[in-house]
């Protein structure tokens, strides 16, 4: 049976305010454990992000990949949006590699999937531009689309790429929800075999009081869309949950009365 839904966790990133205080004193044992946790409840990749608005991105980036790689041999996607400090991640990286990630700008994209190839990194295409992000699931194929035929033209296959709707906060944008679902669906139509597809989970319930909840649900609504990877909170183990139920029932895990357990 296909292993699906790759599980990213999100949670070595300095937008959490302890993760971030933990970067800025280089305190290596705080975020190592915390990338022990993470394999322990279940990631099978970690997103590491040095956090917003610093001025040692590259240092940071570098310092976060070793740091964590000591102690992990977990694929690790590197979340930034910064050219350089995407290299030195790269540069200081050992084990498999997602660039997170690409716009559909074409001067990210100009810097980026060279970055991708000459690495050997898997890619995730962020669905937005210079204009923001679009607002219907048919744009956001056509952006998908743009980025699939220029990675080709870097020589990066589609196989290599994950495709990111960009998923939005339902306090603010409540009609975005049912798009990205559709979105889902529509990306892995576009290429043959379909395209991976990946979602920042958390993001739809920034701003609410039932975070969980909305994650949760969010996540079993694209798992029937066809989703294949979520950066998310590993540590909340009844997502966790849902994610194995979720296999079961779209027949991606044997079943047998112990699933959860498996
Ligand atoms: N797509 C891709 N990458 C992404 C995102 C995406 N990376 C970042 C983000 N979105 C996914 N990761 C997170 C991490 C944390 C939170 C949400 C998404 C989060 N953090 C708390 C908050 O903002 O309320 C921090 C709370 C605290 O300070 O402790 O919600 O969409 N490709």
């Amino acid at each position: 049976m296909a292993d699906t839904m790759l599980i990213i966790s999100e949670r070595i990133n300095g937008l959490f305010t302890s993760v971030g205080k933990a970067i800025d004193k280089r305190d290596a044992k705080f975020i190592q454990d915390l990338a022990l946790r993470q394999e322990e409840c279940g990631a099978q990749a970690l997103d590491v992000n040095v956090g917003p608005g610093r001025d040692d991105g590259p240092a940071a980036m570098e310092w976060l990949v070793s740091t964590v790689q000591e102690v992990s041999s977990l694929p690790l996607s590197l979340d930034t949006s910064g050219p350089k400090t995407m290299e030195a991640g790269l540069k200081a990286a050992k084990n498999h590699v997602i660039m997170n990630s690409t716009t559909a700008e074409e001067k990210k994209m100009a810097k980026f999937f060279p970055l991708c190839k000459d690495y050997d990194a898997e890619i995730i295409c962020l669905c937005m531009d210079e204009k923001g992000v679009p607002n219907s699931a048919e744009a956001r194929a056509e952006m998908a689309m743009l980025m699939i035929t220029k990675a080709m033209e870097h020589d990066i296959m589609p196989e290599r790429l994950y495709l990111d709707p960009l998923v939005l906060p339902t306090s603010a944008a409540q009609d975005q929800g049912r798009k990205i679902v559709q979105a889902v669906q529509m990306f892995q139509t576009l290429n043959e075999p379909a395209p991976r597809t990946v979602v920042g989970l958390s993001n739809v319930s920034n701003g609410t009081k039932q975070r969980s909840l909305l994650n949760r649900t969010f996540l079993a609504m694209l798992m029937g869309a066809g989703l294949t990877a979520a950066i998310c909170d590993p540590e909340d183990r009844e997502l966790m949950d849902i994610i194995k139920a979720g296999q079961v029932l779209m027949n991606e895990r044997l079943y047998c009365d112990d699933f959860l357990r498996d």
